[in-house]
């Protein structure tokens, strides 16, 4: 039986990856940072009671800033796969807290390396490192793919090119079966409330029925290259089947704007809206409503405005993928389409909301949580 470690288990990538690796018949051991709350909703499915023979899935307690905790766990598993998806990974927040940023995006894929090295495991253990499409941040070509030069425009983006490079330096310098997978961006019903989609499916599934009445964003016109989580983590591990370690680009060669994703969204829930303005003064109104699934709006009503708190210091405003390598060389191809997902991301949103408005009828008044 194949035993995999993964950093970021209870992250978006993390948990759907955890799945795909528990149907594959591995022994997956995941990384769980110690928080005051649970923070396992995303794998509270998979659990597994380790009073209970055969347990195939295990969380350790660890921290990618915490050398010794890393060589600890990887010596207990040896693992055959290591599939480092822990980071800070929000953009935004890494101009709030850059050290932090880089101590774990940057030296914590160090600090996985050289434990790899040190326990002599060099050569058993593969490496799969999650890249991302922000290392070319202000573009230098387009589409993008893997020999387009980089150009980090964020902390994060800055931590992740230490990474991107070390990986590749760890496979020269030692021939470890270390790669870089560099990844668009992608979503689904368990990505973070604060990342653009999630944000705007929950907002509007809130608004929809009446939890919250307004959706305040940044840059409307920021262009993405948006698929599906699942899609791409069964990528991450075709990437670590391979007979020699490669960098993949993958994406799915389509990009959107958010004010678009905000207008599917909206039509999911029958809700059509026109934008008015420019800038800072730009607003979204609802000019007609079907269906029931929106009870708390009415034609007239502006539920999208700009708020600049969400500009970045530094924007990347176009991002486009060129995923025909992975497509030639592992047969990889997306299977679920944005709009797809983005229907998916609103029916389960949708149906979030319903139950609170529910709970708030009946006078039970629990918060929406509405940081973002
Ligand atoms: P999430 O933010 O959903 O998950 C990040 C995970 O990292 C969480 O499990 C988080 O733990 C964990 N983590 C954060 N800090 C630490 C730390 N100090 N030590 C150990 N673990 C930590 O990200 P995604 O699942 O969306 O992304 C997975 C990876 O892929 C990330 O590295 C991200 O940067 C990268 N990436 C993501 C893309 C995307 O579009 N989703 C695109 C390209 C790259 P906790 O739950 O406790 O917060
Ligand atoms: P990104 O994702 O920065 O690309 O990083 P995010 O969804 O945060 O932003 C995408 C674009 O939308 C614009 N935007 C907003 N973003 C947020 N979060 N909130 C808003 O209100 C808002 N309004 C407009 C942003 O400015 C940006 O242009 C994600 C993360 O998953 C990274 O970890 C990963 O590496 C990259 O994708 C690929």
């Amino acid at each position: 039986m194949k035993k995999a470690l993964i950093t970021g288990v209870t992250g978006q990538d993390g948990s759907y990856l955890a799945e795909l690796l528990l149907e594959k018949g591995y022994e997956v051991h995941g990384i769980k940072r110690r928080a005051s709350l649970f923070n396992t909703q995303r794998v509270d499915h998979i659990y597994q009671d380790p009073h209970a023979d055969n347990q195939r899935f295990v969380l350790h307690y660890g921290d990618l800033s915490d050398s010794s905790n890393l060589t600890r766990i990887l010596q207990e598993v040896q693992p055959d796969e290591v599939y480092n998806l822990g980071a800070q990974s929000h953009v935004a927040v890494s101009f709030e807290s850059p050290e932090y940023t880089a101590d774990v995006d940057a030296m914590g894929t160090l600090r996985l390396l050289e434990a790899i090295r040190l326990l002599g495991l060099e050569k058993k253990t593969r490496f799969y490192q999650a890249s991302t499409s922000e290392l070319y941040g202000l573009v230098q070509e387009t589409p993008q793919k893997e020999t387009t030069p980089f150009y980090p425009r964020s902390p994060y983006a800055v931590a992740k090119l230490y990474a991107y490079w070390i990986t590749v330096n760890y496979r020269e310098a030692y021939g470890m079966y270390a790669c870089n997978g560099v990844l668009f961006n992608h979503e689904s019903p368990r990505r973070g409330e604060t990342f653009v989609t999630r944000k705007i499916t929950r907002g509007l599934a809130n608004i929809a029925q009446g939890l919250e009445h307004c959706l305040y964003m940044g840059n409307l016109d920021a262009l993405r290259d948006w698929g599906h989580a699942k899609d791409y983590v069964r990528m991450q591990w075709m990437m670590l089947q391979q007979e020699q370690p490669e960098d993949f680009v993958i994406a799915t060669g389509v990009q959107y704007s958010v004010r678009e994703f905000i207008k599917w969204s909206a039509a999911e829930l029958g809700i059509e809206l026109r934008f008015e303005g420019h800038g800072v003064d730009e607003v979204a109104v609802v000019v007609a409503t079907t269906g029931d699934e929106a009870p708390a709006v009415k034609v007239g009503d502006v539920i999208v405005r700009v708020d600049p708190r969400y500009f970045r210091p530094a924007e990347v405003e176009t991002l486009l993928g060129d995923p025909t390598k992975a497509k030639n060389k592992l047969g990889w191809v997306p299977e679920i389409t944005v709009q797809d997902m983005c229907a998916e991301m609103v029916r389960e949103d949708l149906s979030a909301a319903k139950r609170h408005a529910l709970l708030k009828a009946h006078g039970h008044d629990v918060p929406v949580s509405v940081e973002n």
